[in-house]
């Protein structure tokens, strides 16, 4: 056996299904042994420490243009560097077509952010808010065969969302194509409808938006968007499910058969309704503006015992971060938000913070075991998206991507020790146990200690394969 350029040696591995002690062997960026003893020219020691695949962050936002002229927080190098940092080594951002532009030039023009500067791996999701016959006819088939096998459709916003007729005609070309559709459902007209009753009254602070996006609406959208799902025999999936009620809807379609998959993201788990009202309904609660909203107590403990059982196959953290003040008047607290909440930019960032929260509030807490904590962050996100085994996995032939883990390390989140680009973390104050301490991307160390140690940005656009849970 010729010798490895690196050994990771002393750990504990983890993957989907089991722990066990092992050294491993990285040659050319890849694993290439998995042994009692390994040795290289380059060692690492990580005894005491949890060897994992690196994380994949299968929904973040970064650099993507808003229709009001808010500019996001992170670009590529900022995002990555962050998610990098955070113990991932892959993340899925969205290349959003914008209304009245084709896809394939939506698709260019992120390339174009983000080639060359990415400090993680990197596959585009698409996002098809104008299906257009050329669309679906020529430019969606043509991208799911160039590897971008999955795209997204939201059932809300004026400038984004697609009706009823457009949802099944975008669902039918993922069918034909094997594509993994993934659905923001939220029901528009009821959200229009609380948004205009609640402004009459006079209700604008930001603690509104939780009313407005109702959990209501995000149910029926959820249930609209399976019986589509259903009746055009493509699997989805319905991504940052917030509460009991949609998740309610996931069981009903999986109870018959279907092949619904579910995503949910750390805001769920540790926020309500209740932090939108910042300090007596002053502005600070925009700081927790997004969508579908946190939801209450009851909900927390619903997704809880989802993710134990099987209902969420997904945890993202939906990175959307914007500032809270810009120097421009384009953060979250500009003149126009302060008029309603209607206007307040919707996305919180936690790119960084996804793991450290589902390993602390999950396994650490004795809530989640390590084995489905791996699975949800890394291996199912792999399997789902066409990525696995090349990602996700720690076995032979997968990439060298690898999380070094101190599950006893004790940290407190704040804004000041993280390398996103927004002013502020909607987790400020959490208390942590278990943090990643090196992030490995390709056999290159790439993050350590949480701060991002790469010089170089050597992350890659991944061309993906069809989903391997989705299709037969
Ligand atoms: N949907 C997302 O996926 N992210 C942020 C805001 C939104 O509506
Ligand atoms: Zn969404
Ligand atoms: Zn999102």
């Amino acid at each position: 056996m010729e010798t490895c350029d690196l050994a990771i040696r002393g750990g504990t591995l983890v993957t989907a299904t089991d722990q066990f002690s092992a050294d491993i062997g990285i040659r050319d960026g890849r694993i290439v042994q998995i042994a009692e003893s390994v040795s290289a020219t380059e060692e690492i020691d990580a005894s005491g420490l949890l060897v994992l695949p690196g994380g994949i962050d299968a929904h973040v936002h970064l650099d993507q243009p808003t229709s009001d002229g808010t500019v996001m927080a992170d670009d590529f190098a900022s995002g990555t560097r962050s998610a990098a940092a955070g113990g991932n080594t892959t993340v899925l951002p969205f290349a959003m077509q914008v209304k009245g532009s084709s896809l394939r030039q939506s698709v260019e023009d992120y390339h174009r952010k983000a080639d060359g500067n990415c400090f993680t791996d990197v596959s585009f999701h698409l996002v098809i808010s104008d299906p257009t016959p050329q669309v679906l006819g020529q430019e969606l088939p043509a991208l799911v065969r160039d590897g971008y096998t999955s795209f997204k459709v939201f059932m809300t916003y004026d400038d984004l969302m697609l009706n009823d007729t457009e949802l099944l005609e975008v669902f039918d070309v993922a069918r034909r194509e094997q594509a993994l559709v993934m659905v923001h459902a939220e029901g528009h007209d009821a959200i229009r409808y609380m948004t205009d009753k609640l402004e009459t009254e006079g209700k604008t602070a930001p603690y509104y938006h939780a009313e407005a996006h109702a959990q209501i609406a995000e149910r029926e959208a959820t249930h609209r968007a399976i019986s589509h799902a259903q009746l055009t025999d493509v699997p989805v999936v319905i991504v940052h499910v917030s509460g009991r009620d949609p998740m309610e809807q996931i069981q009903w379609a999986r109870k018959r058969g279907m092949k619904v998959f579910a995503e949910t993201c750390p805001q769920y788990i540790t926020l309500t309704r209740d932090d939108l009202k910042g300090l007596n309904m002053d502005f600070e609660g925009a700081k927790y503006v997004c969508s579908p909203p946190p939801r209450d107590h009851d909900s927390q403990a619903a997704i809880w015992d989802g993710l134990r059982d099987g209902t969420f196959d997904l945890f993202s953290s939906d990175h959307c971060p914007f500032y809270f003040e810009a120097p421009d008047n384009t953060g979250k607290n500009n003149d126009r938000a302060r008029t309603s909440f209607k206007w307040v930019p919707n996305g919180i960032p936690g790119v960084e913070t996804r793991l450290p929260i589902l390993f602390s509030e999950g396994v650490s807490k004795g809530r989640i075991s390590i084995e489905r904590f791996v699975a949800l962050t890394s291996t199912n996100p792999a399997r789902l998206y066409g990525l696995h085994p090349q990602k996700g996995t720690l076995s032979v032939g997968a990439d060298a991507d690898i999380t070094l883990w101190d599950p006893e390390l004790q940290a407190t989140i704040r804004q000041d020790r993280l390398n996103h680009g927004s002013d502020y973390t909607p987790f400020e104050g959490l208390q942590i146990t278990g943090w990643p301490v090196r992030t490995i991307l390709r056999g290159q160390t790439v993050a350590k200690d949480g701060k991002p140690t790469a010089a170089a940005a050597s992350g890659r656009h991944l061309k993906r394969g069809t989903s391997v849970t989705g299709y037969p």
